[in-house]
C-alpha cells in the first residue's frame, strides 16, 4: 500500500506536517511533497455525516513524555481529527485530588490545543461508576447516615458534574456514565454513591444533571460489551440498563460502543471467543430500536495473539476493522467514531495484555514513525463506503 502526501495542508486534507514528522523520525525516509494521502479521516467521515477523532493523553502530572508532548503525534491529530477526547484527564482520579478541589490544568491543555487547531472536544467521563476508578478519598467518603447520606452524596455528584460541564461549555458530547455494568453477570456496580442514593438513582442523577448543565450536548452511556463470544451477560446487562433509562425518562441520547476489538486466538487462555455477528446485530438492533444513537468511542485492534510478522498482522487487523466498521456504519445512528489513540507506541494496549513474544503491538492507525498503516486505510475505506446520514 502506498501513501502519498498532499499538495496542501490541514483540515480536510492530510498535511505536510505528517511528512515532516515522519521524515525526521525515520532517518533516510524521503517523503516528497508530491505524495498526496488524500482526504483526512475527519473529512471522509464528515462527508457521511460522521465525526472522526481520537483520544489523547496529556501524560502523568509533571511528565513531559506523553503523546501530547510529541510534535509528531500532535501533527497526526491536527491532520486527521475533527474531535479530541482527553484519555484520562477528566476522570475523577485526575480531576479531583479531594472533595473541594478541581484540578483542570491537564485537561485544559488538551482543550487549548483543540481550540487552537479548530478541533472539537468531547468529554470522557463524568462518572466512571466503578470503585476501582474512584479516587481513594471518594471510596471512603463519609456521607453520614440515613436520608442525609443520600442528599450529601447527590450534592457531591451534582456539584462535580455542574462544575466540570460548566468549565468546558464547548464539549457537545459527553460520556456521562462509563462502564457501570459488571461483565460477569450484567448487574449494576455498587459504589459509595449507589450505596447512599441507590444504583439507578445515581445514574439518573448523573444524566439529569448533565442535561440541565449542557442541554444541547449528546449524552452517552459508554461501555465495552463487545461482539466477541463471552460478552453475552455484559450485553444483556447493558440492554437492561438502557431499557430502564427509557422507562424512567432518563435523558440518555446514545450508547457508546467502545470497540476495543481483539484479534484474539479463541484458544488462548483468558481469551474472548470469535465475533458473534448475528448476536451483535441483535444487540445493536435492540439499542437502536429503543431510540439510541450509537458512537464508536474507543476504537483500536488488539493484535496480542496474532503471528509476529508485521505484514500479516497488519492485514488481519485491517480486515477485522473493515468488517466491524462496515457493520456499524451501516446503522445511520452511528454518529461519531473515536480512535483510542492514533500512534502505536502511546497506546494503553502496549502495557495491557502484552504479547508473549514481547514485540510491540500494532493496534492503532499510525506506526511509531507516524506513518499510516493498513488499519488507517481500513478506517478510510469504511468511511468511503458508508451510507450518508443526516
Ligand atoms: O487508556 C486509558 C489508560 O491510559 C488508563 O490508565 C486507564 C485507566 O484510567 O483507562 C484507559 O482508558 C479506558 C477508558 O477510560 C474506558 N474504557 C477502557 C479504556 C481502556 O482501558
Amino acid at each position: 500500500m502506498t501513501f502519498r502526501l498532499p499538495p496542501f495542508s490541514r483540515r480536510g486534507f492530510i498535511g505536510s506536517g505528517v511528512a515532516a514528522a515522519a521524515a525526521s523520525a525515520v532517518p533516510g525516509l524521503a517523503l516528497a511533497a508530491e505524495r498526496p494521502l488524500g482526504p483526512s479521516l475527519a473529512a471522509l467521515a464528515r462527508a457521511k455525516g460522521v465525526r472522526f477523532g481520537s483520544a489523547v493523553g496529556a501524560g502523568e502530572p509533571g511528565s513531559l513524555t506523553g503523546a501530547f508532548e510529541d510534535s509528531g503525534y500532535r501533527q497526526v491529530l491536527i491532520d486527521e481529527c475533527g474531535v479530541l477526547v482527553p484519555e484520562n484527564e477528566l476522570k475523577w482520579y485526575v480531576l479531583r485530588p479531594d472533595a473541594r478541589t478541581f484540578a483542570f490544568e491537564r485537561a485544559d491543555r488538551i482543550a487549548a490545543f483543540a481550540k487552537a487547531h479548530d478541533i472539537a472536544l468531547r468529554g470522557h467521563t463524568l462518572l466512571w461508576h466503578h470503585p476501582k476508578w474512584f479516587p481513594a478519598w471518594l471510596n471512603t467518603y463519609d456521607f453520614g447516615q440515613g436520608p442525609a447520606a443520600g442528599r450529601n452524596a447527590q450534592a457531591l455528584l451534582v456539584d462535580h458534574i455542574d462544575k466540570v460541564v460548566a468549565h468546558y461549555p464547548q464539549i457537545d458530547s459527553w460520556d456521562v456514565v462509563n462502564e457501570t455494568i459488571d461483565p460477569k453477570d450484567g448487574s449494576i456496580r455498587r459504589t459509595v454513591f449507589s450505596d447512599a442514593m441507590g444504583q439507578e438513582q445515581t445514574l439518573d442523577v448523573a444524566f439529569h444533571t448533565a442535561r440541565a448543565a449542557a442541554p444541547k450536548a449528546r449524552l452517552v452511556y459508554n461501555d465495552y460489551m463487545g461482539w466477541e463470544a463471552g460478552n453475552e451477560a455484559h450485553r444483556a446487562g447493558v440492554l437492561k440498563l438502557l431499557e430502564g433509562f427509557r422507562k424512567r425518562g432518563t435523558p440518555v441520547d446514545a450508547l457508546g460502543v467502545q470497540s476495543h476489538l481483539g484479534t484474539e486466538d479463541p484458544a488462548a487462555p483468558g481469551s474472548l471467543g470469535p465475533p458473534q455477528e448475528k448476536a451483535w446485530r441483535a444487540f445493536i438492533d435492540e439499542a437502536t430500536g429503543m431510540g439510541y444513537d450509537l458512537l464508536i468511542t474507543e476504537f483500536d485492534v488488539n493484535d496480542q495473539n496474532l503471528p509476529p510478522g508485521v505484514a500479516a498482522r497488519d492485514a488481519e487487523t485491517a480486515a477485522l476493522a473493515k468488517a466491524y466498521l462496515d457493520l456499524m456504519l451501516d446503522y445511520h445512528q452511528t454518529k461519531e467514531v473515536l480512535a483510542w489513540g492514533m500512534v502505536d507506541k502511546y497506546s494503553w494496549l502496549q502495557g495491557f495484555t502484552p504479547r508473549k513474544d514481547h514485540l510491540a503491538k500494532r493496534v492503532t492507525l499510525y506506526d511509531d514513525a507516524y506513518r499510516p498503516k493498513p488499519l488507517r486505510e481500513a478506517v478510510a475505506a469504511a468511511f468511503r463506503s458508508a451510507p450518508t446520514r443526516a
